[in-house]
């Protein structure tokens, strides 16, 4: 079995070829030769996953993924959610997470959780998998591994934020882990 997942994200491709396996095999958008900015601009993260999809659906008819996600932080009212990977109006993380932690300042709710949402095209259908890991926010960076807003984020029940962590511990327990896991149970 093949699928296309439709991200033009490096480090999602390589996160979810490592939690996959070699249980099938994922053709990146590279591989297909697209080199097209796919629309994003649904409020939601299904919606936002779905657009992904159908994109590819419609313009190569083939069996495909792909992953919306982002962080969700309580004490900004679930925010930068859906716009995490634009924050601040720039895909440049440094100053998106310079102006999340700006805007977090002092406050003692740290709490918040990384989402993705799969949307899968198979056989005629849609299906969606979804993921979730709660944790705190830090007050500084630390860890220079993974991507996006992994240097600010410590899972709950753990020490060390995701940027510390190997890829195979994240990649053990992290949001797209269990999104994941649901799509490989569900392709089975
Ligand atoms: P594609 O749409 O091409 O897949 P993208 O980076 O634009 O790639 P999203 O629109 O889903 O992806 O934005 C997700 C953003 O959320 C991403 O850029 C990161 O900043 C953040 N993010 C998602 N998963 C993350 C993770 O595991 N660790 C840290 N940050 C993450």
């Amino acid at each position: 079995l093949e699928l296309v997942f439709a991200t033009n994200n490096a480090h999602k491709l390589e996160e979810v070829q490592a939690i996959i396996g070699n249980k099938f095999v994922i053709r990146s958008l590279a591989d297909i030769d697209c080199h097209d900015d796919i629309p994003e601009t649904g409020v939601t993260f299904e919606e936002n996953a779905q657009q992904k999809t159908d994109y590819l659906v419609n313009k190569y008819g083939l069996y495909c993924f792909g992953d919306d996600s982002g962080l969700e932080v309580d004490a900004l009212g679930g925010e930068p959610g859906v716009y995490s990977a634009r924050y601040s109006g720039s895909r440049d993380m440094e100053t998106n997470i310079d102006l999340l932690l700006e805007k977090l300042g002092d406050n003692t709710n740290r709490t918040a959780r990384f989402r993705t949402v799969i949307s899968l095209y198979f056989n005629e259908q849609q299906h969606f998998f979804e993921g979730t890991i709660e944790g705190d926010i830090i007050r500084e960076r630390r860890g220079v591994k993974g991507f996006g807003y992994d240097p600010i984020f410590i899972p709950k029940g753990y020490t060390q934020t995701f940027a510390e962590m190997s890829a195979e511990e994240k990649n053990a327990i992290s949001h797209r882990a269990i999104a994941v896991g649901k799509l490989a149970d569900f392709l089975k």
